[in-house]
């Protein structure tokens, strides 16, 4: 039997089973021993309804694990193997992953994001299936998933930080390096400073910007932008985050928001130069729509705003890479580590979340 957290409807905590029952894994499937998993807001949003998905359902998709078997068919992958686990699959073969967009791999269908690549399950609990966040379910201490959202990594990395990788990194460091087209010496702007924001500092700094201004609304998270390589610090509950945008007397060469606001998405768009890009990667209710004045915004400004899913990764690419630049110290992994926690505290991580105390909270399967 398996141990898992689920969500039997919106706005109810997750509640946690240990009467799972595992089906074996099928052709082109893995069954991974999960080690550790990150709390993306992402799954707090799956929990109140922001982001729609069937239930009951196992969230958690920003895990890490180690194989314990292989379907039929499966070479990626062998026993014992540590890996990452990718909330997309990348089949490699599609329309998309040919055009150099394999995160939007067609096999990640929404029905299919929330089961098998089929739309079936292989967890059963209280004689229900059970339905996985991304086609994963890191909220459980085993997973089946598609061989095809597995990427390989070594030994050498603790599972608690390559966790991390599997969404938040991906998708904040992919935001500012893939995504957007920063320029050496750019100015730009960070509007939300969670996990996923964090990554995103660290990605624009990477790519070379030069100014880098982390706008949040709690002191602990613009400090530790700071560690992560913001130069100019800006709490919007207190100041307007305009002066800094416009220090240059220009606005920013690119501008991010990673909370997932349309109040904060409009922010972006005037804190951004003429000409310059905003990336959204914060993920808005369903009912979100923005008020722009799309004449000036597009035209007489020339504006672009581009959404970002999944940091536009290609895992197989993009895992490695990030793993090669934590081994060499230029990639913070476990300074996003707020606090490692036991899978019965995944309630207690939403509430650290909510109230902005933490940038990750680590479920560690290992140490329990
Ligand atoms: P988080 O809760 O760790 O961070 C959000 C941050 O925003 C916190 O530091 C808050 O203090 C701050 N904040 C909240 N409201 C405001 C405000 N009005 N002004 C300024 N700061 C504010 O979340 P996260 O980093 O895990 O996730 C951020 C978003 O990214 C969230 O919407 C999540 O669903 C989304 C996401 N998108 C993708 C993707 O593929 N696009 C992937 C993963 C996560
Ligand atoms: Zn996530």
């Amino acid at each position: 039997m398996a141990k898992a957290a689920v969500l039997t409807g919106v706005d109810t905590p997750l509640d946690i089973r240990t009467d799972v029952e595992v089906a074996d894994p099928q052709a082109g499937e893995v069954r991974v021993r999960t080690g550790a998993s990150g709390v993306c807001h992402s799954d707090l949003s799956v929990a109140n309804g922001t982001i729609p998905l069937p239930t009951p359902i196992v969230l958690g998709h920003e895990g890490a694990g180690i194989v314990e078997a292989v379907g039929e068919g499966v070479t990626n992958v062998s026993p014992g193997d540590h890996v990452v686990v990718s909330w997309v699959p990348q089949c490699g073969t599609c329309y998309m992953c040919n055009h150099g967009q394999p995160y939007l791999c067609e096999k990640n269908n929404m029905a299919a994001a929330a089961g098998m690549l089929d739309g079936t399950t292989r967890l059963t609990s209280q004689g229900q299936g059970l339905h996985v966040m991304g086609m994963a379910g890191t909220f459980a201490d085993t997973m089946i998933v598609p061989a095809i959202s597995l990427v390989k990594i070594g030994n050498d990395v603790p599972l608690t930080a390559a966790a991390l990788i599997g969404c938040g990194v991906l998708t904040g460091f992919g935001a500012a390096v893939n995504t957007a087209s920063i320029q050496e010496g750019d100015t730009v702007a960070v509007i939300g400073c969670g996990g996923v924001g964090l990554n995103v500092i660290q990605g624009a700094k990477h790519a070379g910007a030069a100014e880098i201004i982390a706008i949040d609304m709690n002191d602990a998270k613009l400090a530790l932008a700071e560690q992560f390589g913001a130069t100019t610090m800006v709490n919007a509950s207190t100041t307007d985050p305009g002066a800094a945008a416009l220090a240059n007397g220009r606005g920013c060469d690119v501008t991010f928001e990673v909370i997932g606001l349309g109040a904060t998405m409009e922010q972006a768009i005037n804190l951004t130069r003429v000409g310059g890009e905003v990336i959204l990667v914060g993920v808005p209710r369903m009912d979100v729509f923005l008020n722009l004045n799309v004449a000036f915004t597009f035209l007489y400004m020339a504006k672009s705003v581009k959404g970002c899913w999944y940091g536009s990764a290609d895992v197989n690419r993009d895992v490695p890479m990030l793993l090669d630049l934590y081994k060499s110290g230029a990639l913070k992994l476990d300074e996003l580590i707020s606090r490692e926690i036991a899978l019965e505290d995944v309630n207690e991580a939403f509430e650290a979340m909510k109230s902005g105390e933490v940038a990750r909270s680590v479920i560690n399967y290992e140490a329990v």
